[in-house]
């Protein structure tokens, strides 16, 4: 099938929308920021989720176009927040591979942040690790370059990738998000493979002076174990599922 046409339209006709996943500090529960997760509102089938039509993004080459219209999305989320009064928290997207390695992303990252009056601090970056490999020496020009701005980095879906744990120590990033096919499967036993995954990623990640968000998080007995790790953050459907803006927003004003 050709998605082409019905693709185009959705983005020419803003067929988009943005969920927002709340992300928690572990031992204290209270909300810290939000992920933005994509939705296509499609006029005929519903509400579909990035899975069926990502690739089809990819495949057309349009990943960047879709970044970007998200990154303006969650701006906008955010400058309306702060017109309404409410205090805001950060909001992470996610940037795909090619994208960081656009020599345009810094300078289309500062008109952003001036057109809406935002600050360095407001949006986050999530990239995924095998994004800063590809390309070491660009990946990390790019990355030395959004922490001189102040601009907060993590790295998404940690572990599920190729890097060593060496080369963590090489990344200017703040953020570590350790991939949820490893949180489902911790135990109760400390000496599951996967406990001690975590554990030691918990540990090097904090050694490295950078933060730690478990991802998918599922049942009170993973949070438990998550916090006696000193995992930092915490985000998944025990917590909060994404949520529309508009819940967001109530999230955020009982917050405060
Ligand atoms: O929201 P959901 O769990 O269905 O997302 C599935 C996948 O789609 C995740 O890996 C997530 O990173 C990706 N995804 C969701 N929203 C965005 C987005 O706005 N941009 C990009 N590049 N990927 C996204
Ligand atoms: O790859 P990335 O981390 O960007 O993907 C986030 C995806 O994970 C989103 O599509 C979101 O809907 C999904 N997600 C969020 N919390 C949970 C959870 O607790 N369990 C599962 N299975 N998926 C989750
Ligand atoms: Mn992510
Ligand atoms: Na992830």
């Amino acid at each position: 099938i050709d998605m082409e046409p019905e693709l185009r339209q959705a983005l020419d006709n803003d067929e988009f929308i943005l969920h927002l996943q709340p992300v928690y500090t572990g031992s204290s529960k209270r909300l810290s920021s939000f992920e933005a997760l994509i939705r296509w509102q499609h006029p005929s089938r519903g509400l579909l989720p990035p899975s069926e039509f990502l690739p089809f993004i990819e495949d057309l080459g349009w990943s960047i176009e879709l970044d970007d219209w998200v990154l303006a999305k969650t701006a906008h989320i955010l400058s309306t927040w702060r017109r309404q009064g409410l205090n805001t928290l950060p909001i992470a997207v996610n940037i795909c591979a090619r994208h960081f390695q656009n020599p345009d992303l810094i300078s289309k990252l500062k008109q952003l942040f001036s057109r809406y009056q935002l600050s360095y601090q407001d949006i986050e970056l999530e990239i995924t690790e095998n994004v800063a490999m590809t390309d070491i020496q660009a990946g990390l020009n790019v990355l030395a370059q959004l922490r001189e701005l102040g601009i907060r980095v993590s790295i998404d879906d940690f572990g599920t990738g190729y890097s060593s744990l060496a080369y963590l120590r090489r990344l200017p990033v703040d953020k570590i998000k350790i991939d949820r096919s490893f949180i489902s499967e911790l135990l109760r036993d400390a000496h599951n493979s996967e406990n001690v995954i975590v554990r030691s990623l918990i540990e090097l990640s904090h050694g490295l002076r950078k933060r730690v968000v478990a991802e998918g998080v599922e049942t009170q007995e993973q949070l438990n174990l998550l916090n006696g790790m000193r995992c930092d953050q915490v985000q998944g459907y025990l917590l909060s599922p994404p949520v529309n803006i508009q819940l967001a927003a109530e999230l955020l004003s009982h917050h405060w």
